[in-house]
């Protein structure tokens, strides 16, 4: 094909793979296709110097310091590294690196690509002064005070007695922990807060926050694996600088090993391959260096990467198994998860035998069956996913998969809403989904229990303090268990006791979004408070009833009916109403709207509303309609036809509208 065609091509393909990845955060490709095809346009350019173009994605300065930081110069570049996918890659770079030294000997460092992001470390006289990312590799952000969060960077090195080091700056890869990963996206999705994609973007995102005490809530760790400067040290290989570098203090690249052929590296990098499903970090790579200082400083470096160094990158894994079973699981939101039992197979180093299906609609477009014969991912990501089905594999009797219409935990409808992919569980009493339903209950705008945040209701739930939401009116019988738990003290247990107390005060409207039934915001609560007056009207009403309502129409009139007639419901609201949590609504004004107070009579036929229609419509507002005409009528809403009861209202000077000023009324 034709160099600059493919060339071309390659940067369309990036730019609009960057676009997907970057803007629209909905990626379509892997990391792994993706450095694959940024690698072939970086050859080629290479290769061909005079067809590089000023826009050429390569010549984008990456991941360039935000405004929010003050900036840091890096005196020694923190250079990236060329990518490899092939074993004949890696022979090709050891023939490089040997054509480049002529006589000498080489040996090779292989250490695990680390997935996360790259920071400078200073340190003067064995303090740490200043920690800054990599930026675009010269100028980086100042990002010490989030660094200083992290427990496993020495905020003072141990130098060894009788050795001065004036000043040594190191590079590292911040990195979140699997674990930790999934643990903050547990928690960013119980709050409703935006997900991160991986363990690498959750690092960046948590390192790169103005507010370090955001960074000091997120687990992030430090890999150091090289010494960029340093004054009154020097070394002969990378070896011995890194086990220096951990006498200091520093976490360094785990077992990393010193190969002798290309051979050995190869065997190494099978070797992590294996390994690195069951590591509890992310590793998405395996880095192959030149072992010798001044070697290193022989091959020099392009203007892009070392000539010392290369990463050799896994490819994802995909294989076919038995997909036999599909369970669901219930996450903290109440939201159902469709997840493959899979025949287990070998996959990037683990054992897989769960997978992802995401959702109803994922399984339906793929129409995965059980019994099917599946395609399995498993890339970079923590979590292998089921790509597809092998049809030609498909035995007889399957069936096409349904979701649960009940919660699988606690058998309450699961409900999914139009427009959303998401099938939720609506149990109040769902133990799956009881944080979620606490939290929202104890919210500023429905019960307003002050100091009774995510960290401490996830305490309660754990220590088993409470197991529901009416188990909070009964914590004041459980003061000790209270003031023995971390970061409690006498005082914020009264002060939450108190308003917990407070609480049961308030009106029937805050009671009732504080439930969290479906579409019932704040201004429905209201609404529908002040209408009914009680609890037990508002239960006791039918749907049609509750369409009555301003501003009710039928799909959250029947899910609030459906909502006060499940078991767990009625249960949770009799409960409260056994401690003594108020039941009815203060708010002035039975049904209370536009209309409250006002007497309409009907003649004649609109030219689009019908008479039911008109009629929903005062009444909705707080209206009535009567009819016949007198003088308390405060409005003759005539159409055509209209008869005796129009002239009666002239005689009386009532006013007069048509439905066009009835509809302005209403809008009103
Ligand atoms: C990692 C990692 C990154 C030193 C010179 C160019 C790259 N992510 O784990 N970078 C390097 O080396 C630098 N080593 C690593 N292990």
């Amino acid at each position: 094909m034709d160099i600059e065609k493919r060339i071309v091509e390659l940067r369309e393909l990036i730019n609009y793979h960057n676009h997907k990845y970057y803007i629209e955060d909905n990626p379509e490709i892997q990391d792994y296709e993706y450095d694959k095809l940024y690698q072939e346009l970086l050859d080629l350019e290479e290769e061909n110097p005079h067809l590089i173009t000023a826009d050429s994605p390569t010549q984008r300065v990456g991941g360039q310091a935000a405004d929010a930081f003050t900036k840091v110069v890096h005196e020694v570049k923190m250079e990236s590294l060329n990518d490899a996918f092939s074993e004949e890659e890696l022979y090709a770079f050891d023939r490089r690196v040997k054509d480049a030294i002529g006589n000498y000997s080489v040996e090779y460092i292989v250490e695990k690509k680390i997935d996360g992001l790259s920071v400078s470390l200073e340190y003067e006289n064995g303090f740490f002064k200043r920690g800054s990312t990599r930026g675009d590799g010269v100028i980086g952000e100042d990002v010490t005070n989030n660094l200083k969060t992290i427990r496993s960077i020495p905020l003072k090195l141990s130098i060894p007695q009788g050795m001065t080091l004036p000043y040594i700056e190191v590079r590292g890869e911040v990195f979140m922990a699997k674990k930790d990963f999934l643990d903050l996206n547990e928690r960013q999705e119980a709050m409703e807060q935006k997900l991160f994609a991986n363990p690498r973007n959750a690092a960046a995102g948590s390192l790169r926050q103005l507010d370090p005490s955001v960074t000091a809530s997120r687990k992030l760790d430090i890999f150091v694996f090289n010494i960029q400067r340093a004054e009154g040290i020097s070394f002969k290989t990378h070896s011995e600088a890194l086990n220096f570098l951990k006498k200091l203090g520093f976490k360094i690249s785990p077992n990393f090993k010193v190969c002798k052929t290309i051979e050995e590296v190869i065997n190494e990098i099978h070797r992590i391959g294996e390994e690195r499903g069951n590591l509890p970090f992310e590793t998405d790579g395996a880095v192959v260096k030149v072992d010798s200082l001044p070697l290193r400083e022989l091959l020099g470096s392009t203007s892009k990467a070392p000539r010392w160094a290369l990463a050799y990158k896994y490819p994802p894994e995909e294989k076919k198994t038995l997909l036999k079973d599909i369970i669901i699981q219930v996450g903290r939101t109440g939201a159902l998860t469709p997840n493959a039992v899979l025949e287990p197979v070998r996959l990037a180093g683990t054992t897989v035998s769960r997978a992802t299906l995401h959702n109803e609609d994922y399984i339906k477009e793929r129409d995965i069956r059980i019994g099917d014969t599946v395609l399995v991912r498993k890339a970079g990501e923590i979590i292998p996913e089921v790509l597809g089905v092998d049809f030609s594999a498909r035995p007889e009797n399957t069936v096409p998969f349904k979701m649960p219409e009940y919660c699988p935990v606690c058998g309450a409808p699961a409900v999914r809403e139009e427009q959303e992919a998401v099938t939720r569980c609506t149990g109040i009493e769902c133990p799956a989904r009881l944080f979620r339903s606490v939290l929202h209950f104890v919210s500023r705008d429905a019960m307003n229990i002050e100091g009774l945040g995510p960290a401490l209701i996830e305490m309660l739930l754990d220590k088993g303090l409470i197991a529901g939401i009416p188990d909070l009116y009964t914590l004041k019988d459980k003061r000790e268990e209270l003031v023995a738990l971390e970061r409690m003290g006498e005082k914020s247990v009264e002060n939450l006791l108190l308003s917990i107390e407070k609480s049961k005060e308030n009106d029937l409207s805050k009671l009732l979004f504080g439930l969290g039934a479906r579409y019932i915001g704040k201004r429905a609560a209201q609404l529908a408070a002040g209408y009914f007056k009680t609890m037990d009207a508002l239960m006791a009403a039918a749907s049609d009833e509750i369409q009555k309502v301003e501003e009710f129409g039928e799909k959250m009139a029947k899910s609030l009916e459906s909502f006060l007639n499940q078991e767990q419901t009625i249960h949770t609201i009799n409960l409260l109403k056994e401690y003594g949590v108020n039941m009815e609504s203060k708010v002035q004004g039975q049904k209370t709207g536009a209309f409250t107070g006002l007497t309409f009579v009907l003649t004649g036929t609109l030219p689009t509303y019908s008479r039911a229609k008109a009629t929903e419509l005062i009444e909705k507002r707080g209206g009535k309609v009567s009819g016949s005409v007198s003088k308390k009528t405060s409005y003759v809403l005539a159409g055509e036809g209209a008869g005796s009861k129009l002239d009666k209202a002239v005689q009386l000077g009532v006013n007069i509208i048509d439905e066009d000023t009835f509809k302005k009324m209403c809008e009103d």
